[in-house]
């Protein structure tokens, strides 16, 4: 037994730990003796590789080429992605796509190659699959952007599923990112990433490595083009990257180079290419569209692990209103819970919550819940009883309900991969939306479980029904997140059918933005933290899930006054805005920092609010096109190799870009500026990108510039919408786009236009629309007029 991890698993519970420590304990064991009897005992392996050609035979959108020992299938789809699948495997069933497999393209077609390969054209992209099985992605003027190797399996020899490995080459400049949510980033340096949903146990740092959110999903961003690569399996795995280089004057370029093992599931593959835009387009073609928020969750929000009583909720929120300050949301953890068991409430401390809910919602604040997936062990529990009943959980190879630890103590775990669990808990959502509850946080839903040593999850030998084709928790791990969020989502489109569900989960896997968000789970306070809050939310929106963000000040401990305004001031602007923390950790409120400190935050808090109206505009069109809010500095120039690397600043949608102060003791900065005019929104003052410049960063703020030309919806001194506009370069025209708010309803209201430009003197703002140019719906103010 390895000490420290028992140490660990106790501090993670906390006072009253002993107890649960003790119980981690022979969780542990128990975990280990159910994994040596459940799972397939590992022996001797056959090693395969697809061998040689031996033919081929068109078929939709591609066809199917034969090799001595395994067969490819590939197809291209009418929304421009690739798909490839060894040994028969197709597109489906697969959790990450949403709604099946697109139609392939009637007019890609398999013909023969040079060398007894063959390939398929297409409009956007050319698959070219040499005789012993490597396949090249490149763009329509022959670039080759991907090369996988021939695969390699490992089968057992006396049967079972077979591991594997894909060995790709990219181009030498080539950067990597996404992989989910890694705190080392967003650009993915050399080395071996884990593909395996993982609470790290402890607050995490840069370099903890994988955490809650893993996918076998990469953007990879080179001068040729941008494409994103999918390996659409489940199960556990590594995949190892190392950048390539080009060979100054005579030497030789080196390709970048990425190894994707996994211990199972079908080898197969999707590939996107084009521009980032496209990229994400045609990803949330493939795996859902975004789950459009609420406006109000676009607004700041309250969290605390210990708020303790409804008396301490009023005083927080009594807190705000009396220094003005705007708050939308609060948020309840487990310790409203009576006795830690979900879908309760402690009578004693929360006795009137249905009440409190509606005087908060009259006052514009919202009520969100924790929701944990593990159920208390208890006989007489509702939820357990009724679980009991439908047979929801999950159970080990032997068919005895699998037990483990968590915050109730002895916990089960519905199978959420089971259409008719996932019912019955959808169900469930009925008792939270009557407590008055309008979003829903999932917590611990990697699924944890604690244990003294080794992985702190559900053994790997327990069953799960993965709709039907049934197989053991090594499959379904990385999905069960995913698979409790669309339960939830589910369950709340028919118990509150008029309104969007609002939910965010810790950990998920390719597709999980269908249902909601996510946030950056435990950072660890510290600038260190600081920095992986924005390579999380980054990286994540890379991969597809547009709505994150950080604990605002970190999980644990106490922020300096300093670190904690900055990481209000970062989060202000990023699509989450939540301040949260630890039962231990100090408090998080803006006030606890002193009168300097409280004044910046109600700046950030301001501005916030004034653009809301353009963070309901980028979840609109996260929800139409793919695009992250959040975009590294790249976003409209992957070919810049500059802005490539730059991981301490993004654009924030199209017209601003926010450069976040991430070290202690700094009054100004260094900003990378893509190309064209830039504003400081604080000064007007004007810069010219591309290039690098210094910007004041004062405490009182961040630097955020505007891009000239943009136009973007804001809130008036009076409530009222109002745009406004950035003086284009003198020459040039703008524009910028706005949907406005129509509610918490399934209502999609239309994208209005708007393009600036100079007339004689002046600059003037049009609405563009189907019969021409007209006057703006709101009132206008143009800005850095002065600065030409
Ligand atoms: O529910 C308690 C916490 C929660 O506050 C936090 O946001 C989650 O990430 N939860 C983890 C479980 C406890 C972790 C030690």
């Amino acid at each position: 037994m390895d000490g420290r991890d028992l140490v660990r698993s106790v501090k993670a519970v906390g006072s009253g730990g002993a107890a649960l420590g003790l119980r981690t304990v022979r969780a542990a064991w128990r975990r280990r003796r159910t994994d040596a009897t459940g799972l397939p005992r590992r022996g001797a392996e056959r090693a395969r590789v697809p061998g040689p050609v031996e033919g081929a035979e068109p078929g939709p959108g591609g066809g199917v080429v034969r090799f001595a020992r395994s067969e490819l299938r590939i197809m291209v789809a009418v929304n421009g992605a690739v798909f490839w699948g060894w040994d028969g495997a197709g597109p489906e069933p697969s959790y990450a796509l949403a709604g099946g497999s697109p139609e392939p393209d009637p007019r890609a077609v398999l013909e023969p190659d040079k060398d007894g390969g063959w390939r398929v054209v297409a409009e956007r992209v050319t698959v070219v699959v040499s005789r012993h099985g490597a396949i090249e992605v490149c763009t329509p003027g022959g670039v080759t952007l991907r090369r996988d190797l021939p695969p390699r399996w490992w089968e057992p020899a006396d049967g079972g599923g077979a591991r594997w490995m894909q060995r790709s080459e990219v181009m030498p400049d080539a950067r990597f990112f996404g992989l989910g949510g890694r705190a080392t980033g967003p650009r993915l340096r050399d080395g071996t990433y884990r593909l395996w949903n993982t609470d790290p146990g402890e607050p995490f740092v840069p370099g903890d490595d994988p955490l809650y959110i893993t996918m076998p999903v990469q953007m990879v961003v080179a001068d040729a083009a941008t494409h994103l690569a999918f390996y659409d399996s489940s199960w556990d795995g590594t995949v190892t990257l190392r950048e390539g280089g080009e060979g100054a004057g005579s030497g030789h370029d080196r390709a970048g180079t990425c190894e994707v093992r996994l211990d199972g599931g079908p080898l197969r593959c999707w590939v996107m290419v084009g521009t980032p835009a496209r990229v994400l387009l045609v990803w949330a073609s493939l795996t859902g569209a975004p789950a459009l928020p609420p406006a109000w969750a676009l607004g700041h929000h309250h969290a605390r692990w210990g708020f303790g009583t409804e008396q301490e909720v009023r005083r927080i929120v009594a807190g705000y209103q009396e220094r003005g300050l705007p708050l939308d949301a609060v948020h309840l953890d487990i310790d409203h819970y009576d006795g830690h068991r979900v879908f309760t409430v402690d009578q004693d401390r929360f006795p009137k919550l249905p009440v409190l809910a509606e005087e908060l919602r009259r006052d514009g604040i919202r009520l969100v819940s924790i929701v944990d997936p593990a159920v208390k062990a208890q006989p007489g529990d509702t939820v357990y009883d009724s679980g009991n009943a439908e047979d929801a959980f999950v159970r080990d190879a032997s068919g005895r309900v699998v037990e483990g630890v968590v915050w109730p103590g002895k916990a089960v775990y519905p199978d959420f991969t089971h259409a008719r669990v996932r019912q019955w808990w959808g169900g469930l959502y009925e008792e939270r939306l009557a407590q008055g509850f309008a979003g829903f946080w999932h917590d611990m839903n990697e699924p944890v479980s604690f244990t003294a040593f080794g992985e702190n999850t559900l053994p790997r030998s327990a069953r799960h029904a993965l709709e039907g084709h049934g197989g053991d928790h090594r499959e379904a791990h990385n999905v069960y997140a995913l698979c409790m969020a669309r339960a939830a989502y589910e369950g709340l489109r028919e118990l509150a059918p008029e309104e969007r569900p609002f939910l965010f989960s810790r950990s998920g896997w390719a597709g999980m933005q269908r249902y909601g968000g996510t946030w950056s789970g435990d950072v660890a306070t510290g600038w260190p933290g600081l920095r992986a809050s924005l390579s999380l939310v980054m990286g994540l929106g890379l991969c597809g899930v547009p709505y994150s963000g950080p604990d605002v000040g970190g999980f644990d401990g106490s922020p300096s006054p300093e670190l904690y305004l900055r990481w209000f001031q970062l989060a202000s602007y990023l699509p989450l805005f939540r301040t949260h923390a630890s039962l231990r950790a100090g408090r998080r409120e803006p006030w606890e920092f002193g009168d300097d400190v409280l004044e910046h935050a109600r700046v950030a808090l301001a501005e916030r609010r004034r653009l809301l109206p353009y963070f309901v505009t980028l979840a609109h069109l996260a929800r139409r096109t793919g695009a992250p809010y959040v975009r590294p500095l790249w976003w409209g120039t992957p070919e810049d190799r500059a802005l490539r690397d730059c991981e301490d600043a993004f654009l924030l949608g199209d017209s601003l870009l926010v450069a976040p102060v991430l070290d202690p003791g700094a009054d100004r900065r260094a900003v990378l500026l893509p190309r064209g005019r830039w504003y400081d929104t604080a000064t007007e003052e004007a810069y010219q990108g591309p290039g690098q410049v210094l910007i004041d960063a004062p405490l009182a703020r961040i630097p955020v510039l505007a891009r000239a030309g943009a136009v973007l919806p804001v809130l008036g001194e009076d409530g009222g919408l109002e745009l406004e506009a950035w003086a284009p370069a003198r020459g040039r025209s703008g524009g910028g786009l706005v949907v406005p708010d129509a509610g918490d309803g399934w209502d999609e209201p239309e994208i209005e236009r708007y393009v600036t430009r100079w007339k004689g003197k002046r600059v003037v703002v049009r609405r563009d629309g189907d019969d021409g140019r007209s006057e703006p719906l709101y009132p206008v103010r143009i800005r850095g007029l002065d600065r030409r």
